[in-house]
């Protein structure tokens, strides 16, 4: 069993990362500045002797290396980040900040203080608007948003690094995510979270379009589980890969589901489509199936059935 620290562990995608990590009997060392992570989504983490939190911004200078140099973890995952594209356009300095500077801050730990390998939080976004699909990883990276840009500057960075330094790092290039703990009152969730919250509440959800746009949408669990392969897997070659399910889902499919499983909720309201949204997206799974023997095995209908169970009713 390893010891594994998790930046942004707090968040989203963070908390069921180090649930999954403790599951699997890692220890974990948390870090999370409370920006958009909640300190209730590491509820049950708490209670585990194996994990320590800590507060503080990995963007500022020298709070991770003194941590990285107590601790000396055998993997960073490195997930803390200002997560919203349209953040990043209104504020290109703090996604500099948050998404750039942050990710050379854990390189230069990584080096300084010989962790073996680092896993990445990257982003579909970095392919920008393709429209060849599915998306394989050799596909042009086009990015069309600050958010897009920092991302794969920051892939770059770290292989570099690890190459250069002899560490492994692995960059997960996250489609669609879902699933419990995604904040639905955030301005910048994405589209299940907030039609969940719509279904509970019994008001319409509103679709931008004829609904008969797709995303790949991906569970939160599994996502978590993909970055427990990338940090601990044993052998791991240095790379990038899509995590993904390679399958596509519309609107309409989804507003289906939660119909179903929201039984009398009012029938949802078409507006006209956002501008820039993108009509279709979807990932090639085959190199995280290759490289880190990862599949994403949970349905969207699971996921949701997951997310409507979990949630406050
Ligand atoms: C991602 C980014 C978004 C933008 C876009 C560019 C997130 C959460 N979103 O959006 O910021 O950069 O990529 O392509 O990172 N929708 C509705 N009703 C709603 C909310 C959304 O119909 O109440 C639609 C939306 O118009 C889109 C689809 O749902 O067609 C998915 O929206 P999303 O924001 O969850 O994800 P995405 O990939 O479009």
């Amino acid at each position: 069993m390893a010891k594994i620290l998790v930046t942004g562990a707090a968040g989203f995608i963070g908390s069921h990362t180090v649930d999954h990590l403790l599951a699997a009997g890692h220890a974990v060392v948390g870090v999370d500045n409370f920006r958009t992570g909640r300190r209730e989504n590491l509820a049950v983490a708490l209670r585990a002797p194996a994990f320590s939190l800590h507060e503080f911004d990995v963007a500022q200078l020298d709070a991770l290396d003194r941590l990285v140099a107590k601790e000396r973890p055998a993997a960073i995952i490195h997930l803390a980040a200002l997560v919203s594209v349209q953040e990043s356009i209104a504020d290109p300095e703090l996604n500099f900040r948050l998404n750039v500077q942050a990710t050379q801050f854990v390189a230069e730990a990584a080096r300084r203080h010989g962790v073996a390998r680092v896993v990445f939080a990257s982003s579909a976004a970095i392919y920008g608007d393709t429209t060849d699909l599915p998306i394989r990883e050799t596909a042009a990276k086009m990015p069309i948003s600050p958010y897009g840009a920092a991302k794969l500057a920051s892939e770059a960075l770290l292989l570099g690094h690890g190459t250069a330094y002899g560490f492994t790092v692995r960059c997960q290039r996250y489609f669609n995510v879902f699933g419990p703990r995604q904040d639905p009152a955030s301005p910048y969730t994405g589209v299940i979270s907030i039609f969940e919250r719509r279904y509970r509440e019994g008001q319409a959800v509103t679709i931008f379009g004829d609904g008969g746009q797709t995303r790949d949408f991906i569970a939160v669990r599994d996502v978590a589980r993909a970055n427990v392969l990338a940090a601990t897997h044993p052998g791991l070659a240095p790379g990038a890969a899509n995590i993904c399910t390679g399958r596509a889902t519309s609107l309409l499919e989804i507003a289906a589901i939660f119909a179903q499983l929201r039984p009398g909720a009012p029938a949802p309201v078409l507006a006209p489509m956002r501008p820039g949204d993108i009509r279709h997206s979807l990932g090639a799974r085959a190199v995280a199936a290759a490289e880190l023997g990862f599949t994403a095995p949970t349905s969207v209908a699971d996921g949701l059935a997951e997310l409507v169970a979990t949630s406050r009713t």
